[in-house]
């Protein structure tokens, strides 16, 4: 059977509201085309309660896949009640999470016979003698994933092609925090394992099958990562193999400037040419982009000599343009300087900290019993913060 991945639609997404719709129309209907089945992990809407506009949007779309024939059936499901035998599977995000038991606007959509919910349930498509079963996990909480995962019913029968489908964060995909389930975590036995939630493409492995994420059909955080493509992943478990189909998506460039040593009025006109020659090449596209700034200016400037407003509004017709100065590094305060230029080699660290923390307090109208050079060792007395804190704390309260 040939099936479709496709994630992360952000109906309702403010910032690029037309893109998320037409966005997902191409993808759905492209992938409804080449395809036996469609399973969508996740994030159809940006947010938990769409405005009605955003609910037709999203009905619009689906009631015109789901009115196609499809030579696969849905001909199993163990959640509550199925009201369509149509292969468009899904499951909420993380944006459309909702209390527990709550009503989510992905169960709207399965109750009105649009697609099949499959949250901590498991639905079989049959196409001719081939079953597909694909068994979900809804968006969770981090820190609830690996609990809810063990609640699962997972009794896989392998004489069907067996999917998990989730849409959550893992340490392999983010791994700046080890609360994150690792991927080999996830149940053994499938066939294959699709995520949502990230929103560029990637390809993993896990126990040794397929791990495939097709990343969104709308822009939204502006990363670099972001430069890419957007489409959807149409996996065939004949072969095993899969492809990725390209849509028609707005282009994004994220262009990075340096401006070491440079003055505002010489990183202004390199702004302006490398817009200009950027909307040259996508003429006629409307294209995003991201001007993002990076380094120190020339010593004697600050960031706000640097004024990037002019950028933000001129293009508006043929771009959508960003311009950000919130990598360009503050110049260096005073004492750091002073302390690697040698200014105070003649004085030791610990002096010259009391004397710049004495400042402060000065500056800040300190009134205190305790005198600064005390307050300052205790301060220092200990590496944790905590228990340093709390030693000042009781010495300034000591009466
Ligand atoms: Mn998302």
């Amino acid at each position: 059977m040939k099936i479709a991945i496709l994630s992360d639609f952000h109906l309702g997404y403010e910032r690029f509201f037309d893109d998320a719709y037409t966005q997902a129309k191409e993808a759905l209907n492209k992938a409804s085309e080449v395809a036996d089945m469609l399973i969508i992990p996740g994030d159809i809407f940006d947010y938990r309660k769409p405005e009605p506009e955003v609910m037709a949007q999203a009905v619009e779309l689906f009631r015109d896949i789901s009115q196609k024939n499809y030579p696969a059936k849905v001909v199993e499901y163990t959640g509550k009640r199925l009201y369509t035998d149509k292969p468009i599977i899904a499951i909420p995000g993380t944006h459309e999470r909702r209390a527990e038991d709550s009503v989510d606007s992905v169960d709207v959509l399965h109750l009105a016979g649009l697609l099949v919910e499959v949250n901590k349930s498991k639905v079989v498509v049959q196409k001719g003698n081939e079953k597909v079963s694909v068994y979900g996990l809804g968006g969770i909480a981090d820190e609830r994933f690996k609990s809810a995962l063990a609640d699962l019913d997972l009794s896989l029968d392998k004489n069907t092609f067996n999917i998990f489908m989730i849409h959550q964060t893992l340490y392999e995909l983010l791994p700046f925090s080890e609360e994150f389930t690792h991927i080999e975590e996830l149940p053994e036995g499938f066939d294959l394992y699709v995520n949502g939630h990230i929103h560029n493409r990637l390809e993993l492995k896990c126990h040794g099958k397929e791990f495939l994420i097709p990343g969104s059909t709308v822009l939204t955080q502006l990363k670099g990562v972001e430069q890419e493509e957007k489409g959807f992943i149409l996996y065939d478990t004949e072969t095993n193999t899969h492809t990725f189909h390209p849509i028609k998506s707005r282009h994004f460039s994220l262009i990075k400037i340096n401006i070491d040593g440079k003055e505002p009025k010489e990183i202004k006109k390199e702004i302006a040419t490398v817009l200009e020659n950027k909307l040259n090449s996508e003429k006629g596209n409307k294209p995003i982009i991201k001007v993002e700034i990076t380094g120190n200016l020339k010593p004697g400037f600050k960031p706000i000599d640097l004024d990037i407003s002019e950028f933000q509004s001129i293009q508006k017709e043929t771009a959508i343009v960003e311009v950000t100065k919130s990598n360009i590094k503050e110049e260096d305060s005073k004492a750091a300087e002073e302390l690697r230029s040698g200014v105070v080699e003649n004085m030791s660290i610990h002096d010259f900290g009391v004397s710049i923390f004495t400042e402060k307090l000065k500056s800040n109208n300190y009134s205190l019993k305790v005198n600064p050079t005390k307050l300052f060792d205790i301060l220092s007395s200990d590496d944790k913060k905590e228990v340093a804190v709390k030693k000042a704390i009781d010495e300034i309260f000591k009466e």
